[in-house]
């Protein structure tokens, strides 16, 4: 492998950290699955436009590839390779109230966590035989839950198209892998191995062989982001009784993207935010301070609708499942607070 030929339109942190020394410590070297740096950086690569522009193919990728992740893995997350990584995912320690109890701002909230098996590699690096195992593991897991979690496993192979554009189009089901995904491998075989669980009222559900092995989801409308996270705890409890996760000291639960290291938690709202959405400095102002990153209504790389915001937590790696959740609590009341304000001097 040569070293990148990077253009001006490379600004990813993979980019700017692949110095040539460090593309000539780590040029050569292979994970146990196999896994080179090439596989590694390539969607970066194709993808000048990333923002992160590396995946891990495995737990084992985070070390052997430790010189070039882990500069991004401080950057984005503030964390450095001495630091280590502690959950909590005590509700009683949550203080959240429904912030917005006359459903005027919040459309709904959604609260997910990325799982891999601690036996397997990463999507990136999984052979065909080895993700289908996933799925048949996971999902015969998933069969034997009970009460409000109990529900059905829809693989994607053989759903019809309008199922599949539907559960899309109400914000259950992921779409189809896009050319980042593409570019870092985890779409091969698609959609051998992919499906979707999900309880009677689509409260719990839970992803198969996207992103990550496995994302495990709560939601439902409105603002209840205590009732949410309680669902998920249940549901996360009761899987870790079945399977075993990668996990490290470190790095906490281990995820193919680095930004999602640690809890691996993304906690969002959809949120209607007309007067903010015409001042999008002051609107900033109040996401950045709360560590908060804005996505559009069909989530990563989509555009916001009719002035509805995906609103979530950016650090996941570094502070516990609590903390994750009180960041996004905590911004999103006062986005209803400010958006009061621009309506009363309107009027
Ligand atoms: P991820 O959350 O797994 O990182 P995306 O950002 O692509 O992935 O979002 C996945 C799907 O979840 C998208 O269809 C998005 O519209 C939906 N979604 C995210 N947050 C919410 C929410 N608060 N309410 C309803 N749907 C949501
Ligand atoms: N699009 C890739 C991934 C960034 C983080 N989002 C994830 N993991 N879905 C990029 O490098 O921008």
């Amino acid at each position: 492998m040569q070293y990148p030929s990077f253009t001006k339109e490379h600004k990813s942190m993979m980019a700017k950290y692949l110095t040539k020394e460090v593309f000539d410590e780590l040029k050569d070297l292979k994970t146990k699955s196999g896994f080179t740096l090439e596989q590694a950086i390539k969607s970066g690569i194709d993808n000048p436009d990333s923002g992160i522009g590396i995946y891990a193919g495995d737990k084992e990728s985070y070390d052997t590839f430790g010189a070039l992740f882990d500069p991004i893995i401080e950057e984005y997350h503030g964390f450095s390779k001495d630091d280590k990584h502690k959950s909590n995912l005590n509700s009683d320690e949550l203080s959240a109230p429904n912030p917005d109890p006359k459903n005027e701002y919040i459309v709904s909230t959604r609260i997910r966590v990325g799982r891999n098996l601690a036996d397997f590699p990463l999507g990136p690096a999984i052979s065909k035989e080895q993700r289908d195992e996933v799925e048949n593991r996971v999902s015969l897991a998933l069969g034997s839950l009970e009460g409000s979690l109990a529900g059905k496993y829809y693989p994607l192979l053989g759903m019809s198209e309008a199922d599949r554009v539907s559960l899309i189009e109400d914000h259950f089901l992921f779409k189809a892998g896009d050319r980042f995904l593409e570019s870092a491998g985890l779409n091969r075989d698609w959609p051998s191995g992919r499906g979707i669980y999900h309880n009677n009222e689509k409260t719990f559900l839970v992803w198969i062989n996207e992103g990550d092995e496995l994302r495990i989801i709560s939601m439902q409308k409105g603002g209840d982001v205590k009732e949410v996270f309680e669902r998920l705890v249940l549901a996360i409890s009761e899987l870790e009784k079945k399977i075993k996760f990668a996990f490290s000291e470190h790095l906490g639960y281990i995820t193919s993207c680095p930004t999602n290291l640690g809890t691996a938690m993304r906690a969002s709202v959809h949120i209607a935010l007309p007067k903010l959405a015409k001042d999008m400095e002051r609107f900033k102002t109040i996401t950045d301070k709360h560590h908060l990153q804005i996505r559009g209504v069909h989530g990563e790389h989509s555009q916001s609708e009719g002035g509805i915001y995906d609103i979530s937590n950016k650090r996941r790696l570094g502070i516990t499942e609590v903390q994750c959740v009180q960041d996004i609590y905590d911004g999103v009341k006062e986005l209803i607070k400010t958006e009061k304000e621009l309506k009363a001097k309107k009027s």
